[in-house]
């Protein structure tokens, strides 16, 4: 159905505006996100995508208001005490891409659980980018490349085949489509190396009115410009 498809990355916005909208808190909005995780990866699962990567928290989010990123932090504990068993079921594997040092504790224990739990999924890889910004990860991956370099390890010449192995998305395939929900079209710092080739599909829906029909219908709309531009070129 989607062959050409292998990872699809998603910028989930405009939960805040979506509980707004209905006066409520934005933490609503949040809260209902989770399941929408939920229901978009499992059909991610099973249209057979190898990689679905989703930008849960960015390096900007630090900056919002404390009582809301305490709430965030919260999330991932939400979302596997509700969801793990299916996880399993699915065989879906969870990692994360980002720096994880500055979470809380407890959120990095809840992290570093499911990651071991589902190592030994076969299934789809479930990407959660945590603490993750785009700019961020090329500077540490220009830093590891320059200690390679001081070490010995590497000599002063490197291509662009090479870098990819600097960044933290080394072990995934590369990334043909990109949505981002909510109505905006910016990349907010999201894979900015790794989607310099991606197709990039909008949607106006916000995250939490996303359904996985519509997910399946943006994934198809990626997946025929992919198939037009690679018979072009
Ligand atoms: C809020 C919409 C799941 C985006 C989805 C900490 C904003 C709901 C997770 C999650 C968030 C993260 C890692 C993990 C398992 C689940 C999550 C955050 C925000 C930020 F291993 N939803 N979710 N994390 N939202």
């Amino acid at each position: 159905m989607n062959q050409t498809l292998r990872h699809v990355a998603i910028i989930m916005d405009g939960n805040g505006r979506w509980a707004k909208k209905q006066q409520q808190a934005r933490t609503f909005g949040h809260f209902h996100g989770v399941d929408k995780v939920r229901e978009i990866a499992i059909a991610a699962n099973e249209v057979g995508l190898e990689v679905l990567t989703l930008y849960a928290f960015s390096t900007e989010n630090w900056k919002r208001p404390i009582e809301e990123v305490n709430y965030l932090m919260q999330l991932p504990a939400v979302f596997f005490s509700k969801f793990l068993s299916e996880l399993m079921e699915k065989n879906i594997r969870i990692q994360t891409i980002g720096d994880l040092a500055p979470f809380p504790e407890a959120t990095k224990t809840v992290l570093v659980n499911a990651i071991s739990s589902t190592a030994a999924n076969t299934g789809m890889t479930l990407v959660f980018a945590m603490n993750y910004g785009g700019r961020d990860e090329l500077v540490r991956a220009a830093k590891a490349y320059a200690e390679d370099v001081r070490d010995g390890k590497r000599t002063n010449s490197i291509t662009e085949v090479e870098f990819e192995h600097y960044l933290m998305t080394r072990d995934y395939p590369p990334v043909d489509l990109c949505i981002r929900t909510s109505g905006e079209q910016r990349l907010s710092n999201f894979l900015l190396w790794q989607l310099a080739y991606a197709e990039l599909v909008f949607t106006p829906l916000a995250w939490p009115e996303l359904t996985a029909k519509e997910f399946v219908e943006l994934l198809n709309e990626g997946s025929r410009r992919e198939r037009r531009f690679g018979g072009l070129v």
